[in-house]
């Protein structure tokens, strides 16, 4: 069925092919953004490898392909209530979908002005998006891109459930209590326990990834308290560059994020193999992560659109991946296929070096997702990409300059100028980056 759809964050690496996709489809798209994106490009003096259009030429050619018009309108969704809330009344959309926010964990590390920049504008966005919808009266489902980081990358030895975790609980206080020496602790039975389902508990291991979790906490309770229609996507990180969509006009190419903020680990990784780049591998590789092509990416979103919850249903949550790999497994494929060897970096995060990860992803495979795996062919096809808009690389822009923690004594001489700058004076670090 057609719906009316409005994407906050349509001129992002997710949030265009999403639009595109939903335009051929049949569905109505509108595009609200703020072009923070592209101001953020300005600040950090780096661009996007593919060279992106400005809005209006990209809908221009979307139009002149297709015979489509999709909408754009400019609002920042953090500070311009009146106005989200008046599109919203006056477009009665069907489905709201929410890529609006500072999605690059190093970037909401880089500085606490950086901090409070994600945090302002990320949990304003959420928190006026849902009452928008409550002051427009419409029965509007609102999709989310949340993140598979709100679970934390602890091994826990358990697949990773979609949100929920069952749990049982002692009712009675001894129970709970430690056993004192030589004593033996008494079993439960049934009767004594209690089952029910919680949050998975969070452990964000980023100042953005922290904003998601305090948007779950929205969602639960504007959920209950206004029975919104929510669907929360957990979502991997996303790979690749190109849809069928993006690919049918040079005019229409998708962002690709290369930098040490921005880009994420799989097309980095691509991209420097690509241009011979020694591979950048933080700490031991060992890290492990969900991962979703960008073809699937877009295809989840569609289905989640097609399936909102029932109106008095808790928040939906799925987890929108399709397989885990370890970083240094990945540097090891790409450099088996390109020769191009890995650099294993002093890590700036603050994170586990070697963790399990397993996913629950039943949800969108009972819904009809044909999961993109990572193969050869696709590996290529970024590659590809990568060398084709290989003279638009700024070298200087691939290493890591943002840290989680103060760099040890003596390591501050590795940094790069500008974070020893922010380092030997804290109070430079209160200006707001410009949006
Ligand atoms: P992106 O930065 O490329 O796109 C986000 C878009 O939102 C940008 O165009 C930006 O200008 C816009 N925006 C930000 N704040 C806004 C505001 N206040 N008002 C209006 N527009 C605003 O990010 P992306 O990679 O497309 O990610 C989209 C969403 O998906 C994010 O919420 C992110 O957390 C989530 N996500 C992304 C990935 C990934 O690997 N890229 C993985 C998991 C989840
Ligand atoms: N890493 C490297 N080398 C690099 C870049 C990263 O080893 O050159 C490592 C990092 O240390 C980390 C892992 O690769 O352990 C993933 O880093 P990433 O930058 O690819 O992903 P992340 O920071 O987690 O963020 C990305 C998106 C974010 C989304 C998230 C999904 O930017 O918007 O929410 O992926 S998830 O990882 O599942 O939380």
């Amino acid at each position: 069925m057609s719906k009316k759809v409005i994407v906050l964050g349509g001129d992002g690496f997710v949030g265009w092919p999403t639009a595109l996709y939903l335009s051929e489809k049949g569905h109505e798209v509108i595009i609200v953004d703020n072009l923070s994106r592209r101001n953020i490009d300005n600040e950090l003096e780096c661009q996007s490898l593919t060279p992106i259009q400005p809005m209006g030429v990209r809908l221009q050619a979307w139009k002149e392909q297709t015979g489509k018009n999709i909408r754009f309108v400019l609002i920042d969704v953090a500070k311009d209530y009146d106005r989200l809330v008046q599109l919203f009344i006056d477009e009665a959309p069907d489905t709201v979908i929410h890529f609006a926010e500072q999605r690059a964990a190093p970037y909401s590390m880089k500085s606490s002005a950086h901090k409070r920049y994600t945090v302002n504008n990320n949990v304003n966005a959420t928190n006026n998006i849902l009452c928008a919808i409550i002051d427009s009266h419409l029965d509007i489902h609102l999709v989310h891109l949340g993140t598979m980081g709100v679970y934390g990358y602890n091994t826990v030895g358990i697949k990773i459930p979609e949100g929920y975790l069952s749990i049982e609980v002692p009712t009675k206080q001894t129970a709970t209590h430690e056993p004192s020496d030589n004593k033996e602790v008494t079993p439960i039975s049934d009767s004594d326990r209690i089952a029910m389902e919680i949050y998975y508990p969070p452990r964000p291991g980023s100042v953005y990834h922290m904003t998601k979790v305090l948007d779950a906490q929205i969602f639960e309770y504007f959920n209950r308290n206004d029975h919104i229609r929510i669907t929360d996507l957990h979502q991997g990180i996303v790979w690749g560059t190109n849809t069928d969509e993006t690919l049918k006009d040079e005019r229409l190419v998708n962002r690709f994020d290369y930098d040490g903020d921005y880009g994420t680990v799989l097309n980095r990784l691509l991209m420097q193999a690509a241009i011979g780049y020694p591979l950048t591998v933080y700490g031991t590789g060992g890290q492990t992560r969900a991962f979703i092509h960008i073809r699937d990416s877009v295809r989840c979103i569609e289905i989640a659109v097609a399936n909102p919850p029932a109106k008095d249903s808790r928040v939906l949550i799925f987890n929108q991946m399709t397989e885990t790999h370890c970083v240094r497994d990945l540097a090891k494929l790409v450099s088996s296929l390109t020769g191009v060897h890995s650099n294993s970096l002093q890590n700036p995060r603050n994170e586990a070096a070697e963790n399990g990860l397993e996913v629950e992803n039943a949800k969108f495979l009972a819904l009809g997702l044909k999961p993109t795996k990572l193969n050869e062919g696709l590996l290529a096809e970024v590659m590809e990409i990568a060398k084709k808009y290989a003279h638009r690389c700024n070298l200087e822009k691939i290493k890591p300059t943002s840290f989680w923690l103060p760099p040890q004594a003596g390591a501050a001489d590795e940094l790069p100028s500008k974070a020893k700058t922010v380092l030997s004076n804290p109070l430079k670090s209160s200006t707001d980056p410009i949006h």
